[in-house]
């Protein structure tokens, strides 16, 4: 069977035949008159499919789109708009294989973890739905006699859903979920390298808009960098949600700053673990493999520090370099596989020049470090003893492929302040038996990050909480926790229920 017959038979799987069209709105589907774009999936490197995307006019028709139905769909009560999130919910649990499996395919993350990306999806339409009857407001205290002060949270509007490559159906779920409870509708422009992932997404959506009277409340618009300028720019869009590069970010965030819009950033992560002196080395271990290994470090969560204790660093060396050797390493679709493909050609050509820095400034390769022959995007998984972190600038760049660089470090404390010097502040771990150093390292003295886990490794978050980091990973929250209220506008109102008209602060004016 071809490559592409295999993507076909997933999409059949689905109900969906043909995915051709790249712009779902409203009125249905089109093509659209932008230039294709082509699915090339990285196992073979095999062109799978051509599908549509948007020009300036489709773009326009969607956002005017959004825009109409935005205007009725606020005015539905959330526990009603919750509806449809759980209807989305239901074609995902019937469909949950078959589109783990398309993400398996045309991402390059094993079947298991394209499963737990379509698991994620279900769980945030779950918080969703939840919470459509609980978008509580405030009610405050007032100053003056006979008043009431409360704060109510709104609809926004039309929010425009950036999305990457690497969690091509979750990060899109944990957006286009919460934003239709919170009464906003959603135009999607996915990544370009895994468009058949959109498509089957947006049309499993379909089927629960169509079953909620609710057309166009999640709409598509497939397109490559344009498409993203034109949503940063679109004064229609009054929120835009972004996940990619520090370097794309910066350019969205001014842009829509630029035009008093508001941004939720998703940017790049350079994750570390520390393993102090007394640490579970097995727990750590397996830990750190699951970061640094799964989703061929393509996760913003990946794990690409490591900073171990002196006493304990050979001994970690060791159990890793054991652990790397049984990882199989393989078609993603394959029993047994724990690492697919790097996502393409672009990813490959950065792992090599990552470790040629690497070796360059004084790093030594402890395990892997070479490409795979043969077809497809395949990398060994690579792990580098590394100098002290200020002379190897290289660790303070994100590589998106499975580059771990271990460090040797004298105390917990000079491992904090190494983990923080880094620019990114996404995620965060200790592994330690000591109360202090957890406690620590939680402290506001400890690490610097969105995410900071205790003998918990830096990927794998749940839904629940919120989703996110600091520095230039851009400080934005998504997900869980009240990260829903980036989706509202906050109003305050004041009551007055007497027959007089005091003034605040005192102020006389008669
Ligand atoms: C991402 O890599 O963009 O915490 C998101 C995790 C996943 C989400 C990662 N739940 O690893």
């Amino acid at each position: 069977m071809s490559r592409a017959d295999i993507a076909e038979k997933i999409l059949a799987r689905m109900g969906i035949a043909g995915a051709g069209d790249g712009v779902r709105d409203e009125d249905g589907w089109r093509p659209g008159n932008g230039p294709p774009i082509v699915s090339v999936e990285p196992t073979g490197a095999h062109e799978v499919a051509r599908i549509g995307s948007c020009d300036r006019d489709d773009y326009d028709v969607v956002v005017e789109g959004a825009r109409d139905r935005f205007h009725e769909w606020r005015a539905r009560p959330a526990p009603v708009r919750g509806e449809l999130v759980r209807a989305l919910g239901a074609e995902l649990r019937e469909h949950k294989e078959a589109l783990g499996e398309l993400v398996a395919f045309e991402m390059g993350k094993i079947r298991s973890e394209g499963l737990g990306e379509v698991q994620e999806m279900i769980d945030i339409c779950d918080f969703a739905v939840g919470l459509s009857r609980q978008l509580y407001g405030l009610t405050i205290a007032s100053e003056r006699p006979k008043h009431r002060m409360m704060e109510q949270w709104h609809p926004l509007g039309p929010v425009g859903i950036v999305t990457a490559f690497n969690f091509p159906v979750a990060v899109w779920a944990w957006n286009a979920a919460i934003a239709a409870v919170c009464g906003d509708t959603c135009v999607w422009k996915p990544s370009p390298r895994t468009p058949l992932c959109s498509i089957a997404t947006q049309h499993l959506a379909d089927r629960a808009m169509a079953r909620c009277d609710a057309e166009g409340v999640w709409a598509l618009a497939s397109g490559g960098a344009d498409v993203g300028t034109w949503i940063a720019e679109d004064p229609r869009l009054p929120l835009v949600s972004f996940t990619g590069s520090i370097r794309i970010g910066r350019e969205v965030a001014a842009k829509v700053a630029g035009r008093l819009g508001r941004s939720i950033l998703e940017l790049g992560g350079n994750n570390a673990i520390i393993v102090a002196e007394d640490a579970d080395l097995d727990l750590a271990t397996r830990a750190i493999v699951f970061g640094a290994v799964g989703t061929a470090g393509q996760r913003c969560t990946s794990t690409r520090r490591v900073f171990a204790h002196a006493k304990v660093v050979d001994e970690l060396l060791g159990r890793l370099t054991r652990a790397y050797s049984t990882v199989k390493i393989g078609d993603p679709l394959e029993n047994g596989v724990l690492m697919g493909p790097l996502c393409s050609e672009a990813s490959v050509k950065a792992f090599e020049a990552a470790l040629v820095a690497a070796r360059a400034q004084g790093g030594t390769i402890v395990r892997g470090g070479e490409v795979v022959p043969g077809g497809g995007y395949f990398v060994e998984p690579t792990i580098v003893r590394a100098p002290r972190q200020e002379d190897f600038p290289i660790a303070h760049d994100e590589t998106f492929a499975p580059i771990l660089y271990v460090f040797s470090v004298d105390s917990v404390e000079e491992a904090i302040d190494a983990q923080n010097a880094v620019t990114q502040g996404l995620s965060s771990a200790i592994f330690t038996e000591s109360m202090r150093h957890a406690e620590r390292f939680l402290s506001p003295i400890g690490s610097d990050c969105g995410i900071a886990n205790v003998n918990i490794g830096t990927s794998g978050a749940e839904i629940g909480g919120a989703f996110g980091g600091e520095k230039d990973t851009g400080g934005g929250r998504e997900s869980g926790s009240d990260a829903w209220k980036a989706y509202m506008r906050r109003q305050t109102c004041t009551v007055n229920w007497g027959g007089e008209l005091p003034l605040a602060q005192g102020v006389e004016f008669v």
